[in-house]
Protein backbone atom coordinates (compact mmCIF):
# COMPACT_ATOMS: atom_id res chain seq x y z
CA UNK A 1 0.00 0.00 0.00
CA UNK A 2 0.63 3.44 -0.90
CA UNK A 3 2.49 5.65 1.86
CA UNK A 4 0.36 8.66 2.42
CA UNK A 5 1.44 12.23 4.45
CA UNK A 6 0.08 15.81 4.82
CA UNK A 7 1.95 18.04 3.15
CA UNK A 8 3.69 20.74 5.24
CA UNK A 9 1.84 23.98 6.07
CA UNK A 10 4.18 26.71 5.12
CA UNK A 11 6.22 28.91 8.14
CA UNK A 12 4.62 31.75 8.79
CA UNK A 13 5.62 35.01 7.05
CA UNK A 14 8.22 32.43 5.26
CA UNK A 15 8.37 34.25 1.64
CA UNK A 16 6.13 32.12 -1.12
CA UNK A 17 8.71 29.55 -2.55
CA UNK A 18 7.54 26.31 -4.02
CA UNK A 19 3.79 25.92 -3.97
CA UNK A 20 1.70 28.88 -3.40
CA UNK A 21 -0.03 29.00 -0.06
CA UNK A 22 -3.81 28.26 -1.73
CA UNK A 23 -2.00 25.33 -3.44
CA UNK A 24 -0.31 23.91 -0.05
CA UNK A 25 -4.72 25.00 1.54
CA UNK A 26 -6.17 22.58 -1.13
CA UNK A 27 -3.60 19.93 -0.84
CA UNK A 28 -4.62 19.86 3.06
CA UNK A 29 -8.24 20.20 2.05
CA UNK A 30 -7.68 17.78 -0.42
CA UNK A 31 -7.24 14.98 2.55
CA UNK A 32 -9.98 16.03 4.91
CA UNK A 33 -12.40 13.36 5.56
CA UNK A 34 -15.85 13.95 6.96
CA UNK A 35 -16.98 11.48 9.39
CA UNK A 36 -20.58 11.47 10.58
CA UNK A 37 -20.59 10.34 13.68
CA UNK A 38 -23.58 10.84 15.91
CA UNK A 39 -22.59 9.07 19.13
CA UNK A 40 -23.84 5.99 18.96
CA UNK A 41 -20.76 3.92 19.58
CA UNK A 42 -17.33 3.01 18.71
CA UNK A 43 -16.15 4.26 15.79
CA UNK A 44 -12.88 5.08 16.47
CA UNK A 45 -11.73 1.78 14.45
CA UNK A 46 -12.97 3.72 11.46
CA UNK A 47 -10.86 6.97 12.87
CA UNK A 48 -7.79 4.39 13.44
CA UNK A 49 -8.25 3.22 9.81
CA UNK A 50 -8.77 6.86 8.41
CA UNK A 51 -5.65 8.12 9.75
CA UNK A 52 -3.58 4.86 9.34
CA UNK A 53 -4.05 5.80 5.62
CA UNK A 54 -2.94 9.82 5.82
CA UNK A 55 -6.24 11.57 6.13
CA UNK A 56 -7.40 14.19 8.16
CA UNK A 57 -10.95 13.95 9.63
CA UNK A 58 -13.59 16.28 10.17
CA UNK A 59 -16.29 15.43 12.60
CA UNK A 60 -19.82 16.34 11.12
CA UNK A 61 -21.17 19.00 13.53
CA UNK A 62 -23.90 20.88 11.16
CA UNK A 63 -26.00 19.62 8.69
CA UNK A 64 -23.89 22.36 6.72
CA UNK A 65 -20.84 20.47 7.22
CA UNK A 66 -22.90 17.43 4.73
CA UNK A 67 -23.43 20.08 2.40
CA UNK A 68 -19.65 21.20 1.88
CA UNK A 69 -17.62 17.84 2.44
CA UNK A 70 -15.58 16.77 -0.03
CA UNK A 71 -15.59 13.29 1.13
CA UNK A 72 -18.24 12.07 3.73
CA UNK A 73 -17.81 8.29 5.59
CA UNK A 74 -21.03 7.16 7.51
CA UNK A 75 -20.21 4.12 9.95
CA UNK A 76 -23.37 3.22 11.01
CA UNK A 77 -23.35 1.61 14.47
CA UNK A 78 -26.02 0.11 17.01
CA UNK A 79 -29.51 -0.36 15.91
CA UNK A 80 -31.20 1.14 12.49
CA UNK A 81 -34.43 2.56 14.82
CA UNK A 82 -31.91 4.67 16.88
CA UNK A 83 -29.40 5.65 13.73
CA UNK A 84 -32.73 7.36 11.98
CA UNK A 85 -34.24 9.13 15.15
CA UNK A 86 -30.60 10.90 15.74
CA UNK A 87 -30.26 11.38 11.90
CA UNK A 88 -33.87 13.22 11.68
CA UNK A 89 -33.22 14.99 15.38
CA UNK A 90 -30.16 16.81 14.12
CA UNK A 91 -30.91 17.90 11.26
CA UNK A 92 -28.77 15.82 8.96
CA UNK A 93 -31.68 13.64 6.96
CA UNK A 94 -32.30 16.17 4.06
CA UNK A 95 -28.64 17.07 3.61
CA UNK A 96 -27.65 13.33 3.36
CA UNK A 97 -30.36 12.49 0.89
CA UNK A 98 -29.43 15.41 -1.52
CA UNK A 99 -25.77 14.69 -1.05
CA UNK A 100 -26.57 11.49 -1.66
CA UNK A 101 -28.63 11.94 -4.71
CA UNK A 102 -26.26 14.03 -6.24
CA UNK A 103 -23.68 10.91 -5.99
CA UNK A 104 -20.94 13.13 -4.56
CA UNK A 105 -18.11 10.94 -2.47
CA UNK A 106 -19.69 8.85 -0.28
CA UNK A 107 -18.61 5.55 1.98
CA UNK A 108 -21.42 4.24 4.22
CA UNK A 109 -20.26 0.90 6.53
CA UNK A 110 -22.86 -1.43 7.95
CA UNK A 111 -26.28 0.63 9.13
CA UNK A 112 -24.33 3.00 6.89
CA UNK A 113 -25.52 0.90 4.00
CA UNK A 114 -28.61 -0.34 5.51
CA UNK A 115 -30.02 3.36 5.90
CA UNK A 116 -29.94 4.43 2.44
CA UNK A 117 -32.55 1.73 1.70
CA UNK A 118 -36.43 2.53 2.09
CA UNK A 119 -36.78 0.44 5.10
CA UNK A 120 -36.35 -1.84 7.51
CA UNK A 121 -37.70 -4.40 9.70
CA UNK A 122 -35.35 -3.68 12.61
CA UNK A 123 -36.46 -1.77 15.47
CA UNK A 124 -40.44 -2.88 14.69
CA UNK A 125 -40.27 -1.58 11.27
CA UNK A 126 -38.13 1.43 10.42
CA UNK A 127 -37.83 4.12 7.48
CA UNK A 128 -34.89 4.83 6.03
CA UNK A 129 -33.03 7.49 3.91
CA UNK A 130 -35.11 5.83 0.39
CA UNK A 131 -32.07 6.61 -1.58
CA UNK A 132 -32.15 2.56 -2.80
CA UNK A 133 -35.20 0.69 -3.37
CA UNK A 134 -35.98 -1.90 -1.08
CA UNK A 135 -36.30 -3.49 2.45
CA UNK A 136 -33.61 -4.86 4.62
CA UNK A 137 -34.98 -8.00 6.34
CA UNK A 138 -33.46 -9.92 9.23
CA UNK A 139 -31.66 -13.49 7.96
CA UNK A 140 -33.70 -16.02 9.32
CA UNK A 141 -31.96 -18.51 11.39
CA UNK A 142 -34.44 -21.61 11.20
CA UNK A 143 -34.67 -20.74 7.02
CA UNK A 144 -30.59 -20.66 6.77
CA UNK A 145 -30.18 -23.56 9.22
CA UNK A 146 -27.08 -21.51 9.84
CA UNK A 147 -26.12 -19.07 12.77
CA UNK A 148 -27.14 -15.69 12.95
CA UNK A 149 -25.56 -12.72 13.44
CA UNK A 150 -23.50 -13.73 10.21
CA UNK A 151 -20.09 -13.12 12.05
CA UNK A 152 -16.82 -13.57 10.55
CA UNK A 153 -14.62 -13.13 7.49
CA UNK A 154 -16.56 -14.04 4.08
CA UNK A 155 -15.74 -13.81 0.21
CA UNK A 156 -16.91 -11.28 -2.16
CA UNK A 157 -18.97 -11.82 -5.25
CA UNK A 158 -18.24 -8.96 -8.16
CA UNK A 159 -21.79 -8.29 -10.25
CA UNK A 160 -19.21 -5.50 -11.77
CA UNK A 161 -15.68 -4.44 -12.26
CA UNK A 162 -15.46 -1.73 -9.43
CA UNK A 163 -12.28 0.54 -8.63
CA UNK A 164 -13.04 -0.18 -5.03
CA UNK A 165 -13.41 -3.90 -4.81
CA UNK A 166 -10.87 -4.40 -7.70
CA UNK A 167 -7.60 -5.03 -6.10
CA UNK A 168 -9.75 -7.80 -3.16
CA UNK A 169 -11.95 -9.35 -5.73
CA UNK A 170 -10.04 -12.60 -4.57
CA UNK A 171 -9.90 -11.42 -0.32
CA UNK A 172 -12.21 -12.13 2.83
CA UNK A 173 -13.38 -9.47 4.39
CA UNK A 174 -15.16 -9.48 7.73
CA UNK A 175 -19.03 -8.99 8.32
CA UNK A 176 -21.16 -8.68 11.84
CA UNK A 177 -24.54 -8.31 11.53
CA UNK A 178 -28.06 -9.89 11.78
CA UNK A 179 -29.72 -7.71 8.92
CA UNK A 180 -29.36 -7.55 5.13
CA UNK A 181 -30.71 -5.98 1.89
CA UNK A 182 -31.69 -8.56 -1.36
CA UNK A 183 -29.77 -7.62 -4.23
CA UNK A 184 -33.48 -8.33 -6.30
CA UNK A 185 -34.47 -5.10 -5.28
CA UNK A 186 -31.59 -3.52 -6.16
CA UNK A 187 -29.98 -4.52 -9.31
CA UNK A 188 -28.98 -1.41 -10.82
CA UNK A 189 -27.24 -0.43 -7.29
CA UNK A 190 -25.56 -4.01 -6.43
CA UNK A 191 -21.65 -3.59 -6.99
CA UNK A 192 -21.29 -6.87 -5.02
CA UNK A 193 -22.84 -9.45 -3.05
CA UNK A 194 -22.27 -12.05 -0.58
CA UNK A 195 -23.55 -15.74 0.07
CA UNK A 196 -24.57 -16.72 3.78
CA UNK A 197 -27.29 -19.79 3.09
CA UNK A 198 -28.95 -17.13 0.63
CA UNK A 199 -27.17 -14.64 -1.50
CA UNK A 200 -27.01 -10.87 0.03
CA UNK A 201 -25.94 -7.17 -1.08
CA UNK A 202 -21.93 -6.91 -0.08
CA UNK A 203 -21.78 -3.53 -1.52
CA UNK A 204 -23.59 -0.89 -3.21
CA UNK A 205 -22.63 1.93 -5.78
CA UNK A 206 -23.82 4.68 -7.61
CA UNK A 207 -21.54 8.09 -9.19
CA UNK A 208 -19.40 8.19 -5.80
CA UNK A 209 -21.79 6.88 -3.46
CA UNK A 210 -20.08 3.60 -1.79
CA UNK A 211 -21.92 1.63 0.90
CA UNK A 212 -20.47 -2.10 2.06
CA UNK A 213 -22.23 -4.61 4.31
CA UNK A 214 -19.17 -5.75 5.21
CA UNK A 215 -16.41 -3.62 7.74
CA UNK A 216 -13.48 -2.45 5.97
CA UNK A 217 -11.96 -0.82 9.16
CA UNK A 218 -12.03 -4.14 10.84
CA UNK A 219 -11.15 -6.22 7.06
CA UNK A 220 -7.26 -6.07 7.99
CA UNK A 221 -4.92 -4.96 5.29
CA UNK A 222 -8.02 -5.71 2.90
CA UNK A 223 -10.24 -3.16 4.77
CA UNK A 224 -7.23 -0.58 4.35
CA UNK A 225 -6.65 -1.19 0.74
CA UNK A 226 -10.19 -0.55 -0.03
CA UNK A 227 -11.05 2.27 1.99
CA UNK A 228 -7.41 3.45 0.65
CA UNK A 229 -8.69 3.03 -3.28
CA UNK A 230 -12.14 5.21 -2.20
CA UNK A 231 -10.44 8.01 0.05
CA UNK A 232 -7.41 8.37 -2.88
CA UNK A 233 -9.05 6.45 -6.14
CA UNK A 234 -4.81 6.88 -7.74
CA UNK A 235 -4.55 3.58 -5.70
CA UNK A 236 -7.16 1.57 -7.02
CA UNK A 237 -6.41 -1.45 -9.06
CA UNK A 238 -8.06 -1.05 -12.66
CA UNK A 239 -9.29 -4.86 -13.18
CA UNK A 240 -10.81 -7.19 -10.59
CA UNK A 241 -7.93 -9.58 -9.89
CA UNK A 242 -8.84 -13.00 -10.50
CA UNK A 243 -10.15 -15.50 -8.53
CA UNK A 244 -7.82 -18.59 -8.11
CA UNK A 245 -9.69 -21.75 -9.32
CA UNK A 246 -10.85 -24.12 -6.60
CA UNK A 247 -10.75 -21.42 -4.18
CA UNK A 248 -12.77 -22.04 -1.12
CA UNK A 249 -15.79 -19.55 -0.60
CA UNK A 250 -18.24 -18.31 1.54
CA UNK A 251 -18.10 -17.86 5.31
CA UNK A 252 -14.66 -18.98 6.67
CA UNK A 253 -14.20 -20.30 10.26
CA UNK A 254 -12.27 -17.93 12.54
CA UNK A 255 -9.02 -18.48 14.54
CA UNK A 256 -9.10 -16.63 17.56
CA UNK A 257 -6.10 -15.15 19.68
CA UNK A 258 -6.57 -14.84 23.40
CA UNK A 259 -5.17 -12.33 25.71
CA UNK A 260 -5.79 -13.34 29.55
CA UNK A 261 -4.60 -10.41 31.28
CA UNK A 262 -4.06 -9.49 34.93
CA UNK A 263 -1.96 -7.50 37.00
CA UNK A 264 1.09 -9.08 38.02
CA UNK A 265 2.30 -8.44 41.73
CA UNK A 266 4.26 -5.59 40.67
CA UNK A 267 1.48 -4.12 38.93
CA UNK A 268 2.52 -4.47 35.49
CA UNK A 269 -0.39 -5.33 33.72
CA UNK A 270 0.92 -8.69 31.89
CA UNK A 271 -0.31 -11.34 29.68
CA UNK A 272 -0.21 -14.69 31.83
CA UNK A 273 -1.65 -18.29 31.25
CA UNK A 274 -2.98 -20.82 33.36
CA UNK A 275 -3.22 -24.44 33.31
CA UNK A 276 -6.63 -25.07 34.60
CA UNK A 277 -7.15 -21.50 35.56
CA UNK A 278 -3.89 -21.65 37.90
CA UNK A 279 -1.95 -18.79 36.36
CA UNK A 280 0.46 -18.84 38.92
CA UNK A 281 4.10 -20.80 38.86
CA UNK A 282 4.57 -23.76 40.52
CA UNK A 283 8.50 -22.66 41.43
CA UNK A 284 9.65 -19.28 41.68
CA UNK A 285 7.59 -18.19 44.61
CA UNK A 286 4.53 -18.46 42.50
CA UNK A 287 4.28 -15.68 40.58
CA UNK A 288 1.75 -15.00 38.38
CA UNK A 289 3.21 -16.46 34.91
CA UNK A 290 4.47 -13.09 32.44
CA UNK A 291 3.98 -14.25 28.98
CA UNK A 292 4.31 -10.51 27.47
CA UNK A 293 2.77 -7.38 27.10
CA UNK A 294 -1.09 -6.85 25.79
CA UNK A 295 -0.65 -4.18 22.91
CA UNK A 296 2.79 -5.78 22.10
CA UNK A 297 1.07 -9.50 21.74
CA UNK A 298 -1.96 -8.28 20.08
CA UNK A 299 -0.06 -6.43 17.41
CA UNK A 300 2.09 -9.29 16.71
CA UNK A 301 -1.04 -11.86 16.88
CA UNK A 302 -2.36 -9.16 13.51
CA UNK A 303 0.51 -9.29 11.52
CA UNK A 304 0.27 -12.93 12.13
CA UNK A 305 -3.28 -13.56 10.47
CA UNK A 306 -5.16 -13.89 13.29
CA UNK A 307 -9.10 -13.32 12.77
CA UNK A 308 -10.05 -11.71 15.90
CA UNK A 309 -8.08 -10.76 19.42
CA UNK A 310 -9.72 -11.28 22.37
CA UNK A 311 -8.42 -9.44 25.92
CA UNK A 312 -10.04 -11.34 29.32
CA UNK A 313 -9.35 -8.99 31.60
CA UNK A 314 -9.22 -11.92 34.33
CA UNK A 315 -9.11 -10.29 37.83
CA UNK A 316 -11.79 -7.75 36.61
CA UNK A 317 -14.62 -9.27 38.41
CA UNK A 318 -12.52 -7.85 41.50
CA UNK A 319 -11.70 -4.54 40.10
CA UNK A 320 -13.62 -1.46 39.37
CA UNK A 321 -13.75 -0.94 35.45
CA UNK A 322 -13.96 2.84 35.65
CA UNK A 323 -11.10 3.14 37.22
CA UNK A 324 -9.22 0.28 35.42
CA UNK A 325 -7.21 2.91 33.48
CA UNK A 326 -4.78 0.46 32.30
CA UNK A 327 -7.07 -1.93 30.51
CA UNK A 328 -8.70 0.78 28.95
CA UNK A 329 -5.48 2.20 27.60
CA UNK A 330 -4.73 -1.64 26.01
CA UNK A 331 -7.89 -1.31 24.08
CA UNK A 332 -7.14 2.85 22.95
CA UNK A 333 -3.32 1.53 21.77
CA UNK A 334 -4.65 -1.89 20.48
CA UNK A 335 -7.34 -0.80 18.07
CA UNK A 336 -4.59 1.90 16.70
CA UNK A 337 -2.51 -0.94 14.82
CA UNK A 338 -5.00 -3.78 14.45
CA UNK A 339 -7.40 -3.69 12.09
CA UNK A 340 -9.49 -7.14 13.22
CA UNK A 341 -12.52 -7.45 15.78
CA UNK A 342 -11.34 -6.74 19.16
CA UNK A 343 -13.18 -8.04 21.98
CA UNK A 344 -12.75 -7.39 25.64
CA UNK A 345 -14.26 -9.32 28.83
CA UNK A 346 -14.06 -9.33 32.61
CA UNK A 347 -15.74 -7.11 35.08
CA UNK A 348 -18.59 -6.20 32.56
CA UNK A 349 -21.44 -5.55 34.75
CA UNK A 350 -23.09 -3.13 37.18
CA UNK A 351 -21.13 -1.56 40.43
CA UNK A 352 -21.22 0.82 42.71
CA UNK A 353 -17.44 2.55 43.39
CA UNK A 354 -16.09 3.86 46.60
CA UNK A 355 -17.90 6.90 46.42
CA UNK A 356 -21.15 5.38 46.17
CA UNK A 357 -21.62 6.13 42.04
CA UNK A 358 -23.56 3.84 40.39
CA UNK A 359 -22.31 2.38 37.20
CA UNK A 360 -24.38 0.27 34.62
CA UNK A 361 -23.16 -2.22 33.14
CA UNK A 362 -24.18 -0.55 29.81
CA UNK A 363 -22.45 2.66 31.28
CA UNK A 364 -18.98 -0.09 31.74
CA UNK A 365 -19.35 -1.59 27.78
CA UNK A 366 -19.90 1.84 26.50
CA UNK A 367 -16.49 2.85 28.10
CA UNK A 368 -14.89 -0.30 26.66
CA UNK A 369 -16.56 0.63 23.23
CA UNK A 370 -15.30 4.18 23.07
CA UNK A 371 -11.99 2.82 23.44
CA UNK A 372 -11.59 0.48 20.95
CA UNK A 373 -13.39 -2.50 21.72
CA UNK A 374 -16.15 -3.72 19.17
CA UNK A 375 -17.73 -6.40 21.68
CA UNK A 376 -17.92 -7.01 25.28
CA UNK A 377 -17.35 -10.44 26.85
CA UNK A 378 -19.89 -11.07 30.02
CA UNK A 379 -18.79 -13.78 32.54
CA UNK A 380 -19.86 -14.11 35.60
CA UNK A 381 -22.47 -11.66 35.63
CA UNK A 382 -24.05 -13.68 32.36
CA UNK A 383 -24.69 -16.46 34.98
CA UNK A 384 -26.44 -14.38 37.53
CA UNK A 385 -28.55 -13.14 34.41
CA UNK A 386 -29.61 -16.48 33.67
CA UNK A 387 -30.22 -17.94 37.36
CA UNK A 388 -32.65 -14.98 37.65
CA UNK A 389 -33.90 -15.62 33.69
CA UNK A 390 -35.01 -19.39 35.08
CA UNK A 391 -36.16 -18.29 38.34
CA UNK A 392 -38.78 -16.06 37.42
CA UNK A 393 -39.92 -18.65 34.15
CA UNK A 394 -37.77 -17.15 31.38
CA UNK A 395 -38.98 -13.50 31.97
CA UNK A 396 -37.04 -10.71 30.38
CA UNK A 397 -36.98 -7.60 32.17
CA UNK A 398 -34.71 -5.43 30.00
CA UNK A 399 -33.14 -4.82 33.17
CA UNK A 400 -29.86 -7.28 32.68
CA UNK A 401 -26.43 -6.55 31.65
CA UNK A 402 -27.15 -8.48 28.25
CA UNK A 403 -30.50 -6.99 27.11
CA UNK A 404 -29.42 -3.15 27.83
CA UNK A 405 -25.97 -3.75 26.19
CA UNK A 406 -27.76 -5.78 23.28
CA UNK A 407 -30.79 -2.82 22.87
CA UNK A 408 -28.04 -0.35 22.27
CA UNK A 409 -25.13 -1.74 20.80
CA UNK A 410 -26.97 -4.60 18.93
CA UNK A 411 -26.81 -8.58 19.29
CA UNK A 412 -23.25 -8.61 17.70
CA UNK A 413 -21.55 -6.79 20.42
CA UNK A 414 -22.63 -9.14 23.39
CA UNK A 415 -20.48 -11.99 23.56
CA UNK A 416 -20.90 -14.28 26.48
CA UNK A 417 -18.37 -16.10 28.13
CA UNK A 418 -18.80 -19.69 29.63
CA UNK A 419 -16.56 -21.22 32.32
CA UNK A 420 -17.33 -24.55 32.56
CA UNK A 421 -15.81 -27.66 34.67
CA UNK A 422 -17.31 -30.97 33.46
CA UNK A 423 -19.37 -32.96 36.42
CA UNK A 424 -19.46 -36.70 36.16
CA UNK A 425 -23.17 -38.16 37.24
CA UNK A 426 -23.98 -41.85 37.28
CA UNK A 427 -27.08 -41.11 36.00
CA UNK A 428 -28.71 -38.00 34.08
CA UNK A 429 -31.36 -37.89 36.49
CA UNK A 430 -29.00 -36.78 39.27
CA UNK A 431 -29.10 -33.27 37.87
CA UNK A 432 -32.09 -30.83 36.12
CA UNK A 433 -29.22 -30.05 33.99
CA UNK A 434 -28.98 -31.40 30.16
CA UNK A 435 -26.60 -34.34 30.20
CA UNK A 436 -24.80 -35.57 27.57
CA UNK A 437 -23.32 -39.25 26.82
CA UNK A 438 -19.85 -38.53 26.50
CA UNK A 439 -17.99 -40.00 23.43
CA UNK A 440 -14.08 -39.56 24.53
CA UNK A 441 -14.16 -40.23 27.80
CA UNK A 442 -15.53 -41.92 30.90
CA UNK A 443 -15.90 -40.37 34.65
CA UNK A 444 -13.38 -41.85 37.91
CA UNK A 445 -16.43 -44.44 38.31
CA UNK A 446 -16.65 -45.08 34.63
CA UNK A 447 -19.69 -42.91 34.59
CA UNK A 448 -20.62 -42.12 31.01
CA UNK A 449 -23.22 -39.11 31.30
CA UNK A 450 -21.87 -36.05 32.18
CA UNK A 451 -23.26 -32.35 32.33
CA UNK A 452 -20.59 -28.95 32.24
CA UNK A 453 -21.30 -26.51 35.26
CA UNK A 454 -21.18 -22.80 35.21
CA UNK A 455 -18.95 -21.19 37.34
CA UNK A 456 -18.31 -17.45 38.40
CA UNK A 457 -15.16 -15.83 39.29
CA UNK A 458 -12.61 -17.02 37.38
CA UNK A 459 -14.05 -21.07 38.28
CA UNK A 460 -13.69 -19.98 41.87
CA UNK A 461 -17.38 -20.53 42.55
CA UNK A 462 -19.83 -23.04 40.85
CA UNK A 463 -23.21 -22.89 40.49
CA UNK A 464 -26.13 -25.11 39.72
CA UNK A 465 -26.27 -24.48 35.91
CA UNK A 466 -25.45 -26.09 33.22
CA UNK A 467 -23.63 -24.46 29.99
CA UNK A 468 -26.44 -25.60 28.12
CA UNK A 469 -28.96 -24.03 30.12
CA UNK A 470 -26.51 -20.66 30.26
CA UNK A 471 -26.21 -20.68 26.69
CA UNK A 472 -29.96 -21.03 25.91
CA UNK A 473 -30.72 -18.00 28.26
CA UNK A 474 -28.21 -15.91 27.23
CA UNK A 475 -29.50 -16.27 23.71
CA UNK A 476 -32.84 -15.04 24.22
CA UNK A 477 -31.92 -12.64 26.31
CA UNK A 478 -29.73 -10.93 23.35
CA UNK A 479 -26.22 -12.15 23.60
CA UNK A 480 -25.04 -12.11 19.84
CA UNK A 481 -22.13 -15.01 20.43
CA UNK A 482 -21.00 -17.45 22.77
CA UNK A 483 -17.62 -17.85 23.73
CA UNK A 484 -16.69 -21.28 25.29
CA UNK A 485 -14.22 -22.51 27.70
CA UNK A 486 -13.75 -25.47 29.64
CA UNK A 487 -11.55 -25.29 33.00
CA UNK A 488 -10.72 -29.40 32.40
CA UNK A 489 -9.34 -28.20 28.98
CA UNK A 490 -7.31 -24.90 29.88
CA UNK A 491 -4.14 -25.36 29.58
CA UNK A 492 -3.59 -29.03 28.88
CA UNK A 493 -2.72 -28.55 25.12
CA UNK A 494 -5.01 -31.77 24.69
CA UNK A 495 -7.44 -30.79 22.51
CA UNK A 496 -10.83 -29.03 22.34
CA UNK A 497 -13.85 -30.66 24.70
CA UNK A 498 -15.52 -31.28 21.41
CA UNK A 499 -18.89 -32.96 23.38
CA UNK A 500 -19.32 -29.51 24.75
CA UNK A 501 -18.78 -27.39 21.92
CA UNK A 502 -20.93 -29.68 20.11
CA UNK A 503 -23.85 -30.02 22.61
CA UNK A 504 -23.77 -26.17 23.26
CA UNK A 505 -23.48 -25.35 19.19
CA UNK A 506 -26.66 -27.27 18.93
CA UNK A 507 -28.33 -25.74 21.83
CA UNK A 508 -28.19 -22.38 20.24
CA UNK A 509 -28.60 -20.16 16.82
CA UNK A 510 -25.62 -18.06 17.63
CA UNK A 511 -22.06 -18.40 16.43
CA UNK A 512 -19.99 -20.37 19.36
CA UNK A 513 -16.62 -19.96 19.93
CA UNK A 514 -14.14 -22.91 21.07
CA UNK A 515 -11.97 -22.49 23.47
CA UNK A 516 -9.72 -24.30 26.02
CA UNK A 517 -7.16 -26.92 24.84
CA UNK A 518 -5.80 -26.71 21.62
CA UNK A 519 -2.16 -28.28 21.86
CA UNK A 520 -1.72 -28.53 17.73
CA UNK A 521 -3.28 -27.13 14.33
CA UNK A 522 -4.91 -30.60 14.02
CA UNK A 523 -7.02 -29.87 16.77
CA UNK A 524 -8.65 -26.90 15.21
CA UNK A 525 -9.48 -29.00 12.22
CA UNK A 526 -11.25 -31.70 14.33
CA UNK A 527 -12.53 -28.98 16.10
CA UNK A 528 -14.40 -27.68 13.15
CA UNK A 529 -14.72 -30.85 11.45
CA UNK A 530 -17.52 -32.98 14.09
CA UNK A 531 -18.80 -29.86 15.75
CA UNK A 532 -21.14 -27.07 14.27
CA UNK A 533 -18.77 -23.99 15.67
CA UNK A 534 -17.74 -20.89 14.40
CA UNK A 535 -14.42 -19.78 15.44
CA UNK A 536 -11.50 -21.86 17.24
CA UNK A 537 -9.94 -19.77 19.84
CA UNK A 538 -6.18 -20.75 21.87
CA UNK A 539 -3.97 -19.01 24.44
CA UNK A 540 -1.17 -20.72 25.39
CA UNK A 541 0.25 -22.23 21.97
CA UNK A 542 0.02 -18.64 20.76
CA UNK A 543 2.12 -17.03 23.57
CA UNK A 544 4.90 -19.62 23.99
CA UNK A 545 5.52 -19.67 20.26
CA UNK A 546 4.47 -23.84 20.32
CA UNK A 547 2.07 -23.05 17.12
CA UNK A 548 2.13 -20.15 14.95
CA UNK A 549 -1.33 -19.01 13.80
CA UNK A 550 -0.03 -19.81 10.11
CA UNK A 551 0.72 -22.90 10.57
CA UNK A 552 -3.07 -23.25 12.50
CA UNK A 553 -4.81 -22.11 8.85
CA UNK A 554 -2.30 -23.78 6.84
CA UNK A 555 -3.47 -26.88 8.18
CA UNK A 556 -7.06 -25.58 8.10
CA UNK A 557 -6.72 -24.75 4.46
CA UNK A 558 -5.11 -28.38 3.37
CA UNK A 559 -7.99 -30.19 5.66
CA UNK A 560 -10.54 -28.27 3.06
CA UNK A 561 -11.84 -26.29 5.83
CA UNK A 562 -12.55 -22.45 4.85
CA UNK A 563 -9.88 -19.95 6.33
CA UNK A 564 -8.83 -16.39 5.83
CA UNK A 565 -5.43 -16.24 4.66
O1 LIG B 1 -16.40 -12.98 35.15
O2 LIG B 1 -17.19 -11.23 33.61
O3 LIG B 1 -15.37 -10.75 35.20
O4 LIG B 1 -15.01 -12.22 33.26
C1 LIG B 1 -13.78 -12.78 33.59
C2 LIG B 1 -13.25 -13.42 32.35
O5 LIG B 1 -11.94 -13.87 32.63
C3 LIG B 1 -14.07 -14.61 31.90
O6 LIG B 1 -14.26 -14.54 30.51
C4 LIG B 1 -13.20 -15.82 32.24
O7 LIG B 1 -13.25 -16.78 31.20
C5 LIG B 1 -11.81 -15.23 32.30
N1 LIG B 1 -10.98 -15.84 33.34
C6 LIG B 1 -11.12 -15.69 34.66
N2 LIG B 1 -10.13 -16.35 35.30
C7 LIG B 1 -9.37 -16.93 34.37
C8 LIG B 1 -8.19 -17.75 34.60
O8 LIG B 1 -7.59 -18.30 33.67
N3 LIG B 1 -7.77 -17.85 35.85
N4 LIG B 1 -9.45 -17.03 31.97
C9 LIG B 1 -9.92 -16.63 33.13
C10 LIG B 1 -10.12 -17.73 31.17
C11 LIG B 1 -9.75 -19.24 29.55
C12 LIG B 1 -9.47 -18.75 28.20
C13 LIG B 1 -8.18 -19.34 27.70
C14 LIG B 1 -8.61 -20.56 26.95
C15 LIG B 1 -7.59 -21.04 25.97
N5 LIG B 1 -9.16 -18.40 30.49
O9 LIG B 1 -9.44 -17.41 28.13
O10 LIG B 1 -7.59 -18.34 26.98
O11 LIG B 1 -8.92 -21.60 27.87
O12 LIG B 1 -6.45 -21.46 26.63
P1 LIG B 1 -5.50 -22.55 26.01
O13 LIG B 1 -5.55 -22.40 24.54
O14 LIG B 1 -4.14 -22.21 26.54
O15 LIG B 1 -5.99 -23.87 26.47
P2 LIG B 1 -16.04 -11.79 34.39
Amino acid sequence: MQALGFAPPAAPGAPLVGPSRRAVRAAAADREVYLLDYGAGNVRSVRNAIKKLGFEIKDVTSPLDIAKARRLVFPGVGALGSCMEILKAKGYEKPLVDYLNDGRPFYGICLGLQCLFEGSEESGGVEGLGVIPGTVRRFDEKALGMPVPHIGWNTIDLRRPSPLLNGVADKRVYYVHSFHADPAECEDWTLATTTYGKEFVAAVNKGDVYASQFHPEKSGTTGLAILNAFLDPSTAAPEPVPIPAGQPRGLARRVIACLDVRSNDNGDLVVTKGDQYDVREKSDGGDVRNLGKPVELCGTYYENGADEVTFLNITGFRDCPMDDLPMLEVMKQSSEKVFVPLTVGGGIKEFTDDSGRFYSALEVAAEYFRSGADKVSIGSDAVDVAERYYASGKAKTGQSSIEQISRVYGAQAVVVSIDPRRVWVADPSETKNACVRATSARGPNGEEHCWWQCTVRGGREGRDLGAIELARAVEDLGAGEILLNCIDKDGTNSGFELDLVDAVSRAVTIPVIASSGAGKPEHFTEVFDKTACSAGLAAGIFHRGEVGIGEVKGRMAQDGIPTRQ
